[in-house]
């Protein structure tokens, strides 16, 4: 809850990656601590809503969890368009979810939105033995970028509240 005399800040916040790289999962470990072995897919998108209380401020986040098929990819624009934070999700086991995730980079950057915070982010990082990006490659790809980099496991938690603090700190 918010602390007497501390700063609200409201966050738009937008998830974006391929589908299947586990954005519903990172946003449902944040936000109720759970992780599901087979998760719904998307469809469309999902809205959600955390609190987070920080040291310098109590952020509210609106997290807009995209679908990531290729066919709602008009939609897109409509979730990015006035957040203050993006994530953009691939998946380690899979290096075409990282090409995917450096388009969805390269398109929030033509959208020109100079404040946006930018993260990331490595998700199943409990997959080592199936690993197909390094994460030198993330890490790179990401400080070319300007964005913050996490290898994350919504499965096991890893990294998950750094990310969701990390954003907010951001933001403060
Ligand atoms: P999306 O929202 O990006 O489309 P989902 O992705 O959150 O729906 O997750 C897609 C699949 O990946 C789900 O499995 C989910 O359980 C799994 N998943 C998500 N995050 C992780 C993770 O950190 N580690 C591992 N090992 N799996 C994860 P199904 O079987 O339903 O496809
Ligand atoms: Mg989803």
């Amino acid at each position: 809850m918010a602390r007497p005399g501390n700063k609200i800040i409201q966050a738009k916040l937008v998830l974006l990656g391929d589908m299947g790289t586990g954005k519903t999962s990172l946003v449902l470990r944040f936000v109720k601590g759970q992780f599901f072995d087979n998760q719904e897919p998307t469809i469309g998108a999902a809205f959600f809503t955390q609190i987070l209380s920080l040291s310098e401020a109590t952020v509210k986040f609106d997290i807009w969890d995209t679908a990531g098929q290729e066919r709602y990819h008009s939609l897109a624009p409509m979730y990015y368009r006035g957040a203050a934070a993006a994530v953009v999700a691939y998946d380690i086991s899979s290096a075409d979810t990282f090409t995917r995730a450096k388009k969805w980079v390269q398109e929030l950057q033509r959208q020109g939105n100079l404040n946006l915070v930018m993260a990331l982010v490595g998700n199943k990082c409990d997959l080592e033995a199936k690993r197909e990006v390094e994460s030198e490659e993330g890490e790179q790809f990401a400080q070319e970028n300007g964005m913050f980099f996490l290898e994350t496991s919504a499965k096991t938690a890893q990294n998950i509240n750094e990310l969701f603090h990390e954003i907010g700190y951001k933001r403060c």
